[in-house]
């Protein structure tokens, strides 16, 4: 429990991210700054916020699949049911009782549903401590908590914040693929990928694509190499534990999905909310990095896809799986009948990096 101004640097840290643009395209953390920065300026009669964390620890260390080229890895987080689902509807009963028996206050409940900055109001309310990777770490549930809030018009007393146990640890920053830390506790997001499989909805620039390896959703490496996640465990909602088949799902099933089989897979998941053609050109860089060539049918078949999205990371995926003379076989068929501008760089620069190029135009 904390109040409402429990987080006076938290606004200054935020504007000077936002400066910095390392949220992207994210442009919903701008246009929502002021009510993010202050907890009163989103709700002025709030009194009270309660910090509610989630366990959703994973059953194995997901740093493992990382090494099975020819499956998708697809962090933890969304291996089953869309968290803000299952925790609103804890919160809410939480909240019902409380509007029950403490007077009737007014309650208003937030899982990232409303610019809240449930990170630094954690830390405050003694959840944990944001690590240098920014996420909340907690001494009893490693990095696997998820957060939520609850804000009242009711007082209560606070509870008293966490302090930071990092250390001299680096484990977080140095295993980061893309080098998305700037400096311990700032995240450059532009260069994280999570952001780029998530909520960027371009074409990934081509100097990530390698560093994505199989992650075809999110990234958990940061977390996951934390030395606190000695004392995590598994999650106990059912609906957290991941299902059978998005644990380590083969990039030749996922890679044949069409809207239909994509909605019915990711039924109830985030990774819905991506949509399919986000999720193709992701599954594609995986293939490209899964330097197993028996997959290429599985390139080809999306070299004339609808979408300009999915075509240009075929393109990427083939320059990088095709046999000598295939690339070019494929680039007379394909390459020369590509209008998209986009679609049809990729293959020149494909071309230029199968002949020994640097392709670094981009
Ligand atoms: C935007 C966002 C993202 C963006 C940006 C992440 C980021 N670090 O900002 C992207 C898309 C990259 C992302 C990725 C992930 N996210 Co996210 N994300 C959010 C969101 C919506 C807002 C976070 C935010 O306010 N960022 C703005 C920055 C400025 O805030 P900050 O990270 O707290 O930055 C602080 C530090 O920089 C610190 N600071 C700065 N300088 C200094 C100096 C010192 C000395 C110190 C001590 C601190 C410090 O102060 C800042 C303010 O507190 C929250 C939900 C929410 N409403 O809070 C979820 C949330 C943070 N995400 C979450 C998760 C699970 C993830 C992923 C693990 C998902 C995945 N597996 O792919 C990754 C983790 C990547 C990472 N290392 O952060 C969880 C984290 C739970 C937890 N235990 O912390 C949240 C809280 C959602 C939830 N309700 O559970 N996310
Ligand atoms: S989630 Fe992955 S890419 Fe993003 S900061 Fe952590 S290790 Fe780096
Ligand atoms: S890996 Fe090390 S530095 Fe990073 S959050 Fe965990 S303890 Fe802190």
């Amino acid at each position: 429990m904390v109040h409402p101004g429990a987080i006076p640097q938290a606004g200054e840290r935020l504007a000077f991210w936002l400066d910095d643009g390392a949220h992207g395209d994210m442009q919903w953390m701008r246009e929502t700054q002021e009510r993010r920065a202050s907890p009163t300026a989103l709700w002025p009669d709030a009194r009270s916020i309660i910090l509610l964390g989630m366990n959703y620890g994973p059953r194995s260390d997901p740093l493992e699949i990382l090494t099975r080229k020819s499956a998708g890895n697809i962090s933890v987080y969304a291996r089953n049911r869309d968290y803000h689902d299952v925790i609103k509807g804890r919160l809410k009963l939480l909240a019902q009782w409380l509007a029950a028996n403490a007077g009737k206050p007014e309650v208003k409940v937030f899982v990232d549903t409303a610019p809240v900055m449930e990170k630094p109001l954690a830390a405050a309310a003694g959840l944990g401590w944001q690590g240098k990777h920014t996420n909340l770490v907690s001494r009893e549930y490693g990095s696997w908590l998820f957060l939520g809030s609850i804000f009242t018009t009711l007082e209560l007393e606070p509870d008293e914040a966490e302090t930071d146990h990092c250390g001299n640890c680096r484990a977080c920053l140095d295993i980061c693929p893309t080098q998305a830390f700037p400096a311990p506790y700032r995240l450059d997001a532009r260069r994280c990928i999570s952001y780029l499989t998530i909520e960027h909805k371009g074409h990934i620039p081509r100097e990530f694509r390698a560093a994505i390896g199989n992650r075809i959703y999110g990234c958990d490496d940061c977390l996951a190499i934390c030395p606190w996640n000695k004392f995590a465990r598994e999650a106990s909602e059912a609906k957290l534990v991941a299902r059978d088949e998005l644990q380590e799902p083969s990039l030749s099933m996922l890679a044949a999905l069409d809207d239909a089989a994509f909605r019915e897979l990711f039924s109830g998941s985030p990774v819905k909310r991506i949509g399919l053609q986000r999720f193709l050109r992701n599954v594609l860089i995986a293939l490209g990095n899964s330097g197993d060539a028996t997959l290429m049918p599985c390139v080809h078949a999306r070299l004339a896809d609808e979408s300009p999205l999915v075509r240009a990371m075929a393109v990427w995926a083939a320059g990088r799986l095709a046999t000598p003379g295939e690339f070019e076989e494929l680039d007379i068929s394909f390459g020369l009948v590509e209008t998209d501008p986009d679609v049809r760089e990729e293959w020149a620069l494909g071309a230029l990096e199968r002949m020994g190029g640097t392709g670094a135009l981009s």
